[in-house]
């Protein structure tokens, strides 16, 4: 084929979207589509009409901030566990939530960087303000992924436990017995993590994970494998050393009412083991860099990943919106592109995406998915 030339396959693609192109105008002008409505659960603790508030105020990316109000609020009028989530907020507690991937530092090149920064994760603390759900912290500085995941002598010897994607207890703790943190924990008095070695990866416990202030550049590793920070050996992070801790402290203040739990000369202690509610993790925003993060032999850690994200990966399939094929909350242009690219056989979805992009919901992806897509955009159909 001489160069510039287009392929044969090409040019039938071509003329076959011309075709389609021309039956889809002379659809819109029928509306012959039939309309399916989907049900809704409602939820006894509160409902849609209590969340207005329950919006991220400070991520700058629309896609991921609408991820991160819309998953906030799942999980808040969730019926998972007898409204575990709701429970605790109407109780005075916290709902501490980590989006890993989805602050705009991934977007910058050094606070971004997964190899030394991490700081990738949103991070904000829900509570129950005059009756209704309220953020009252946030912060874009904080990570859910350890330094050198597999390396087991930053840990110790034993291999660095990750937690897996889920919802989880908070108690008060003093981090190394120094200043007042959070530790999470399972109603077993553990948490499930994920262990690597440089030949294994392996689901197992851990007993002493925490949400604690960050600590870069400290026992750094001398072995070379990842010789860059050592913040954290399985916990989270909140904050960066460079802003004295600050948003620690806010941080630590908004979930357990301590000013300062850290003052760079001092540190300020806890009551120890104290239920202070839940957190949830979700880090389906991070995938690409997790693979890199624990790719093994220059081989992306995709197995890996999915077995750390299979809960958040489970709500998404639940909660199936129709059209959503780009998984930002709303149906736009960006998803009848994508199920154009799906049918052109150019992009490849992931479950929930093709899930989502199946819009008549016959178990495929097709033209009629993105006529449909089309004209809800366009305001003659309306996909519910
Ligand atoms: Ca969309
Ligand atoms: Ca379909």
């Amino acid at each position: 084929m001489p160069y510039g030339a287009e392929s044969e396959d090409g040019v039938m693609r071509r003329i076959f979207w011309a075709v389609f192109e021309c039956f889809l105008a002379v659809c819109l002008a029928v509306s012959l589509l039939p309309v399916t409505v989907m049900e809704t659960n409602a939820a006894t603790y509160f409902d849609e009409g209590d969340l207005g508030v329950i919006k991220c105020t400070i991520l700058s990316d629309a896609s991921r901030a609408s991820y991160v109000d819309r998953m906030m609020k799942y999980h808040i009028l969730s019926e998972k566990d007898n409204y575990r989530v709701a429970r605790n907020l109407q109780n005075g507690d916290s709902v501490v939530f980590f989006f890993d991937g989805c602050s705009d530092n991934v977007d910058d090149a050094k606070w971004g960087d997964y190899k030394t920064y991490r700081l990738s994760a949103y991070c904000a603390v829900v509570q129950l303000k005059n009756g209704v759900p309220t953020i009252v912290f946030e912060s874009e500085n904080c990570s859910t992924i350890p330094d050198n995941p597999r390396n087991p002598a930053t840990n110790e010897g034993t291999p660095v436990p990750t937690v897996l994607d889920g919802v989880y207890n908070i108690l008060s703790t003093n981090h190394g017995g120094r200043y007042a943190a959070l530790r999470i924990q399972d109603n077993s008095g553990s948490v499930p993590v994920m262990r690597c070695t440089a030949t294994e990866n392996y689901v197992s416990t851990s007993s002493a994970i925490n949400i604690h202030a960050r600590s870069q550049f400290r026992n750094a590793p001398t072995d070379g494998i990842t010789p860059t920070s050592y913040s954290s050996a399985g916990c989270f992070n909140v904050g960066r050393v460079s802003d004295g801790w600050a948003e620690y402290n806010a941080f630590i203040n908004a979930v357990l009412g301590i000013p300062k739990a850290l003052t760079g000369s001092s540190s300020t202690k806890c009551e120890q083991w104290i239920d202070h509610g839940l957190v949830i993790v979700d880090r389906v925003h991070y995938r690409a860099q997790l693979e890199q993060i624990y790719a093994k032999n220059g081989e992306p850690a995709a197995d890996l990943v999915a077995r750390m994200t299979e809960y958040t990966d489970q709500i998404l399939a639940s909660l199936v919106k129709r059209g959503d094929a780009n998984e930002n909350g709303e149906i736009d242009a960006g998803d009848y592109m994508i199920a154009k690219r799906i049918v052109l056989g150019t992009y490849t979805p992931s479950a929930s995406q093709k899930q989502n992009a199946d819009a008549d919901g016959d178990g495929t992806v097709g033209l009629n998915d993105y006529m449909m897509l089309k004209r809800h955009v366009l305001g003659t159909y309306t996909i519910e």
